[in-house]
């Protein structure tokens, strides 16, 4: 409160601006208050990856490992999982060719094998020849099949890390599906969109990693960030049809 050694225009001034305060203050204090409330997230704010990697890949969101191919050579699967999105999202993916790593052919070292990959995430996310791509071994180097040998080099411990720098990385090359030729569960995926892409060498190139960043959702919807959700009560959900009572016999949904 104002102190009594002011003089009294100095005095009435530091009394309006006091009640101004206490005016203000509160309303500010309940906007931060409901700022920091989230609710809990549902099925319905995530998104659903569908990716194709010929042969194997691995993908890391905002620097979190998130989904690995379930079967590394073949049959050639399209990998589906649910993910929560937070923009900017950072994608980093290590998509490798079969290869033997020795001589970085197949099937007993009689064939040079060919890659590929795509991915679409249903807010409209799709690989082109935007991502970023640096190649991390290839062989048989110069394609050379009678004394077949790689080269490769260790990838950068943080490679997938949303703050790693791929400013020297190329763009990635696109390729046509006839390039690729996915086999039939690529066509049985929504990949509507999504341009195949690797290096610049199909064959040669073994294992590529991919970065992108996706600033903000494409499809323009806007999207809850819940980053951060264990730091925080959230406010409680609505309950199911059980009513919050538990699984109904043949009605609950497993969690
Ligand atoms: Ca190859
Ligand atoms: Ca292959």
């Amino acid at each position: 409160m104002p102190s009594q050694s002011m003089t009294p225009a100095v005095r009435r001034a530091a009394i309006i601006a006091f009640l101004a305060l206490t005016a203000v203050l509160p309303p500010l204090f309940a906007q931060v208050s409901a700022a920091k409330r989230i609710r809990k997230p549902s099925m319905d704010d995530t998104i659903r990856a569908n990716v194709y990697a010929d042969n194997t890949f691995q993908l890391w969101v905002n620097g979190t490992l998130v989904a690995v191919d379930s079967i590394p050579f073949i049959p050639h699967n399209v990998i589906s999982v649910d993910l929560l999105p937070a923009y900017p999202m950072t994608i980093a993916v290590l998509a490798k060719d079969n290869f033997d790593p020795q001589t970085g052919m197949e099937y007993a070292n009689t064939n040079i094998g060919d890659a590929g990959f795509v991915l679409k995430f249903s807010d409209g996310t799709v690989t082109d020849g935007r991502w970023k791509a640096r190649c991390f071994s290839r062989g048989p180097v110069g394609g050379g099949t009678a004394n077949p040998r790689i080269e490769d080099e260790p990838l950068p411990e943080d490679w997938f890390a949303v703050a790693f720098d791929d400013s020297s990385w190329e763009r990635a090359t696109e390729y046509t599906e006839e390039d690729v030729g996915p086999k039939q569960p690529f066509y049985d995926a929504d990949f509507a969109g999504a341009t195949f892409i690797w290096s610049d060498d199909l064959k040669l190139d073994n294992v590529v990693a991919f970065r992108t960043v996706v600033e903000s959702p494409p499809d323009g919807k806007a999207r809850e960030d819940f980053t951060g959700l264990n730091d925080v009560v959230p406010e409680q959900p609505a309950r199911g049809p059980g009513g919050g009572k538990g699984r109904q016999q043949g009605k609950g949904k497993q969690r």
